[in-house]
């Protein structure tokens, strides 16, 4: 539970913390946050998942979305911002009991480092290693680390390490909730001629013929083998939003549109409009398989540029 007494901050300041430019404080719900402040951007992430939850350019509106009915609290996922999803994405196959998307988003992660970089950015680390108590749900000897690079971009790279004597099969996402003016006005470029799986018709395979993927419905879309960068274009907003990615063959593009917004209880009725989701990812045919000792490194790019 990363709700710590002010004595536990102090003592994260006192070994982490960067006078003027990043500290850790009490978030929303209590949970403990760095919130860094730079006169290239701010930024939020929890220790909670090592969440990112608020990203700012200067000069610019918010990037990332969050939820008003989210949940702050141990044990639940915070809606919206970046959760991570390892190491399984989505329902875990065979296992309707283990929690969606994994479990690492509703853990306490450590801080191992938390740096000023010489371009003004701002550099944390936060990792998060298996124990006995995640070997009860999921077998493998893993160490996921969780770099976050706050500047004009903002860089978030998942570093996956396989310490055990087996091979770690295994899936990860950067599940990104962006804010845009309007979903039915968006649309998303960079994903044209792409093969997808069509969550919301039957898992059917498709190719994306419209490019630019537009929205007009509750869309969960799984697209396969593809390295491109895509970009979310607003006008409601007057900006284009930009996903560079590495180390990810998959991405995934979602909006819960009325129905299943209503369904969920820490998605406000009314706020589908203002969120889609274009998630690096490595997942279903992308999923990943470390040998003993291997590693792997995903990372993600998001920047804002006028449309
Ligand atoms: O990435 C899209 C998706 O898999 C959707 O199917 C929807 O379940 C969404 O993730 C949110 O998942 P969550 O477990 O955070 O409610």
């Amino acid at each position: 539970m990363t709700i710590h007494p002010i004595s536990v901050i102090e003592k994260l300041n006192g070994a982490f913390g960067i006078a003027g430019l990043a500290k850790f404080e009490a978030g929303q719900g209590g949970l403990t946050r760095v919130a860094i402040a730079t006169p290239l951007a701010e930024a939020h992430i929890y220790l909670h998942g090592a969440h990112v939850t608020h990203f700012q350019p200067r000069g610019e509106k918010p990037v990332l979305w969050v939820s008003g009915s989210s949940a702050f609290e141990d044990g639940k996922p915070i809606r919206g911002g970046v959760p991570i999803c390892f190491p399984w994405f989505g329902g875990r196959a065979g296992d309707a009991a283990s929690p969606a998307h994994g479990f690492v988003r509703l853990r306490d992660w450590k801080v191992r480092s938390l740096r000023a970089l010489p371009g003004g950015e701002v550099e944390l680390v936060l990792a998060l290693d298996w124990s006995p108590r995640t070997k009860e749900m999921w077998p493998g000897a893993f160490e996921i680390s969780h770099t976050v690079t706050v500047g004009r971009q903002l860089t978030m790279s998942l570093h996956v390490v396989n310490h055990g004597q087996s091979p770690m099969p295994f899936e990860e996402a950067l599940h990104t909730y962006f804010t845009v003016g309007d979903v039915r006005k968006a649309s998303v470029t960079g994903l044209g001629g792409v093969t997808y799986i069509d969550k919301v018709d039957a898992m059917a395979r498709k190719t994306q013929s419209a490019e630019p993927i537009t929205i007009s419905g509750e869309t969960d879309r799984v697209y396969l083998a593809t390295e491109s960068a895509t970009a979310v274009r607003d006008p409601v907003m007057g900006r284009r939003i930009t996903i560079e990615k590495s180390g990810s063959k998959t991405t995934v593009v979602w909006n819960p549109w009325i129905e299943k917004a209503k369904k969920m209880a820490d998605f406000g009725d009314e706020e589908w409009p203002g969120m889609i989701c274009v998630e690096t990812a490595n997942a279903g045919e992308g999923s990943l398989t470390l040998p003993p000792g291997g590693s792997h490194t995903m990372t993600a790019v998001i920047g804002v540029a006028k449309q």
